[in-house]
């Protein structure tokens, strides 16, 4: 008979080496012979892997015999980073890991390192959503994550002459941590007709047929939470040629040759992440990667409720969807078409299910980034879903014709059909209408929904349909495993390492806020952190940085609205500034390292000629003898969410300096802040809820207020403003040719003094460079600086992913928590 197999935890170092000898000699068919630190990670990441698969189907198996209500997470990008780290502190035995790889002759740093990025994502949105599955699953919400398995996740950024060169990121040569489902897929249509007739009793029948057929097959990745058995799951949908007759009969016929084209263009749909962020592009591939992955989460989904055998009408009470920005909004157009069409629910009985089941968050205002789709190529690609849209649209309509009858204008700018040519389908629109809540990342952002982009909607719904849940970040990645040191200091003085599942504990440090032995070691923390972030730079960009400097650090996207192009100004302004001061006024100031970091959209020629002007500049900078040590200017390479946990932990000044109203949150000042670095920035996104909670002594704002801007923008496309001068003079030194090719820069330049300044830079820029020099000022004091992080650290509870999954939860999805029953 079988005996059931019960993992336990390593009960030694050894024991743990034994498992990943056992892996690398056995599953990977490896000599130990020539054992290198490639087959130390495989042979570690199996080993832990076992620990989470039992716990991982357990988890499910309680789920499906809990018969409560779930969360489904739709995200077209999860930004997960390394899985290694991440598994050995959540089940706790990082340090037996540590033991047993250091008798077996390697460091554990080292072999953490041999793993890829998971990058299935861009930027915020992506991190938002890996990080919200590590809170679900610590909380031990019954929660899925559905996305794409691209076989090329965001490209990575080689920087060769100071330009920005993509490189594919093929990421999956070995990748333990996903399990392939060969036994779970779905069919996907495309293209075709739709026939509709009456049946025998005189019901009308619509049928969607013709086409081609697309397989998805599921790919599963386990999610663990921190101390607890909870192992949720993120499935992956990859695509591939239906294994139909059809393929058969051509292969048969001896079309092999087609037959295989056929089966590589099905794999394109999951072939690539598109790399725009905060920019839609209206390809086919990209609405055929959203239907793709909508149809077959959702064919799952159904799947799983029509198990339980219960009434259409608990269908929302047992499924909530959240809908991560409108990329999966197709979703609410399937559902529909699932329940009419093939369930054959009445269809007002059908939305009021669509409606309670879905939410949408919405993460930007940017116009440029709101998805609209051509109806000519919706027509083309999803004809029944057209029509379904349009008869949404129209009952919509209907709606507010009998509630606004005065305001004839609202019809047109809520349809859900831009009258344009060609006419548009704007999917916040659909996303709005076909959701029961609607939510913004941050105070700010969400109050401008409601006035501007979403004003009317408020008018027809009310306004509770609108809500705010401000995003967060997780404690575990953003500080236990990317600041050991500090979390350890942490946990010393709070008495253990509950304030990584409750983050409001961190309050209690403020009571240690002058104890010198405290200070002492968080400030040689900050040091080391430093250091390990200065020999990154030495070993990728030759050039050393001194750690006693101050670091001043922006990494995110690189996007004109994010103004990296202000940060580098002030850079050029600070360098000129340099030059003209006699050698006892540059004795006095305090040395700096400008640190950058961020990938441009390959097609975004003004974030790229951003690129190519910071290493301009660096390249003249750091080699100038006048400067030494005073000034250095780094591009690092390839940011990614593994440099992100080695760059958060050692700034001493971050910028998150978007003009006020563009950026919805930013979530990178979060992860700064919570690593003990103040920020510079501007009244934007969250940037205001970190002031509120750590005091506005603690932070260095500057710049004009999101309610300004309408007038500041006016006042520039009429002429009527002045280049700040001491931004004029960084110009004449481009203009001279100070960084080379004056013309290189010449869009960049010309477009703040010729053509309206958009994101307002020369407004903000004399704000700005006085902030800096209040920062030099601030820094020059140690003492107080290091009380400013430490408090500031201690008030940073608020901004933990797990309240805002608990806010999600009560406000949002009506979900409880599903506490674990005992392995075994
Ligand atoms: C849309 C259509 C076609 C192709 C690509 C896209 C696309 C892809 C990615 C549009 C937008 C994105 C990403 C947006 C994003 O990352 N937004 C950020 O979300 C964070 C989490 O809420 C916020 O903190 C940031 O402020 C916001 O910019």
């Amino acid at each position: 008979a079988w005996k059931k197999f019960t993992p336990k935890p390593f009960t030694s170092p050894d024991e743990f080496s034994k498992e990943a000898v056992r892996h690398i000699e056995t599953t990977l068919a490896r000599s130990l012979f020539n054992c290198d630190e490639t087959a130390a990670y495989s042979g570690t990441a199996l080993a832990f892997r076992d620990r989470l698969v039992l716990d991982w189907n357990k988890t499910q198996q309680n789920q499906t015999f809990a018969d409560q209500k779930r969360v489904y997470y739709l995200s077209l990008e999860f930004l997960m980073g390394r899985a290694l780290d991440n598994a050995m502190l959540n089940v706790g035995q990082k340090e037996t890991a540590r033991q047993g790889l250091a008798d077996i002759g390697f460091r554990i740093e080292d072999v953490i390192q041999q793993e890829h990025d998971a990058a299935l994502g861009n930027g915020g949105l992506g991190r938002l959503a890996a990080c919200f599955l590590d809170s679900m699953a610590s909380l031990n919400y019954p929660a899925w994550g559905y996305g794409l398995r691209y076989r090329y996740g965001i490209f990575k950024q080689e920087i060769v002459d100071g330009y920005q060169v993509e490189v594919p990121d093929y990421w999956l040569d070995f990748n333990p941590w996903e399990f392939p489902r060969h036994d779970i897929t779905v069919d996907i249509q495309f293209y075709g007709h739709v026939n509709r007739f009456q049946d025998d009793t005189g019901k009308t029948i619509t049928q969607w047929e013709g086409g081609e057929i697309v397989q998805a097959v599921a790919y599963d990745v386990p999610v663990p939470g921190y101390d607890t058995p909870t192992c949720n799951n993120l499935r992956l949908w990859g695509s591939k040629a239906a294994s139909g007759e059809f393929d058969f009969q051509k292969f048969n016929s001896g079309e092999y040759e087609s037959s295989v084209a056929d089966q590589q263009r099905a794999e394109t749909i999951s072939a690539v992440l598109y790399p725009n962020d905060n920019l839609d592009r209206g390809k086919e591939l990209r609405l055929k990667q959203q239907y793709f992955w909508c149809a077959a989460s959702l064919y799952d989904i159904v799947r799983r409720f029509k198990k339980t055998k219960r009434a259409w009408a608990d269908f929302s009470s047992q499924v909530a969807i959240q809908l991560n920005d409108t990329h999966p909004t197709l979703a609410i157009v399937e559902l529909q078409r699932i329940l009419v069409d093939q369930e054959g629910l009445e269809w007002d009985e059908a939305w009021n299910i669509v409606q309670n089941t879905f939410g949408y968050t919405n993460h930007t205002v940017l116009p440029e980034a709101l998805e609209k789709w051509s109806v000519p190529l919706m027509q083309h690609l999803l004809p029944r879903h057209l029509q379904i849209i349009y008869e949404i649209n129209l009952f919509f309509l209907q709606y507010v014709e009998r509630n606004f009858p005065k305001d004839r204008e609202m019809l047109g700018r809520v349809s859900i059909i831009e009258e344009s040519q060609p006419k548009m389908v704007r999917m916040a629109h659909i996303a709005i209408v076909g959701s029961h809540k609607v939510n913004g990342v941050a105070e700010l952002h969400s109050d401008l929904i409601k006035t501007t982009i979403f004003k009317d909607f408020v008018k027809i719904y009310g306004p509770d349909k609108f809500t705010n849940v401000t995003n967060g970040i997780t404690p575990r990645r953003w500080l236990h495993q990317a600041n050991p040191k500090l979390s350890e200091l942490i946990a010393s003085k709070l008495g253990g390492h509950g304030f990584l599942k409750d983050l409001t504990g961190l309050h209690k440090l403020e009571s240690f806020v002058d104890d010198k032995d405290f200070r002492k070691e968080w400030s040689e923390i900050k040091y080391a952190n430093k250091v390990r972030l200065a020999k990154l730079i030495k070993d990728a960009n030759g050039v050393t940085v001194n750690p006693a400097a101050l670091f001043d650090i922006q990494v995110k996207r690189i996007h004109e609205y994010k103004r990296q192009q202000l940060n580098i100004f002030g850079v050029i302004h600070r360098y000129l500034a340099i030059k003209e001061m006699s050698p006892e006024e540059r004795k006095k100031l305090a040395p700096r390292v400008s640190i950058f970091g961020g990938k441009a959209a390959p097609g975004y020629w003004m974030a790229k000629t951003v690129i190519h002007l910071i290493n301009q500049v660096g390249k003249v900078v750091n080699n100038d003898k006048d400067v030494g040590d005073l000034l250095k200017v780094i591009f690092l390479e390839d940011y990614n969410v593994s440099k992100a946990e080695i760059i958060c932990p050692a700034s001493d000044i971050s910028e998150h300096i978007s003009t006020a109203g563009t950026e919805a949150s930013g979530t990178s000042n979060m992860k700064f802040v919570l690593n003990g670095g103040l920020i510079i920035g501007t009244c934007d996104g969250a940037n205001i809820e970190i002031t509120r909670e750590i005091g506005e002594n603690n932070i260095f704002l500057f710049g004009n207020l999101a309610e300004d801007v309408d007038e500041l923008r006016h006042a520039h496309l009429y002429g009527e403003y002045t280049l700040d001068s001491g931004l004029n003079k960084v110009f004449e030194a481009i203009r001279g040719g100070m960084f080379g090719d004056a013309n290189a820069f010449s869009a960049l330049v010309n477009g703040i003094v010729d053509h309206g300044d958009y994101y307002l830079v020369s407004d903000d820029f004399a704000s700005y460079c006085q902030t800096h020099d209040l920062i030099d000022e601030a820094y020059k004091n140690q003492e107080e600086w290091l009380t400013k992080c430490i408090t500031s650290v201690a008030r940073m509870g608020f901004f933990s992913s797990d309240r805002c999954i608990d806010e999600y939860a009560e406000m949002i999805w009506n979900v409880e928590p599903l506490v674990p029953k005992e392995n075994g």
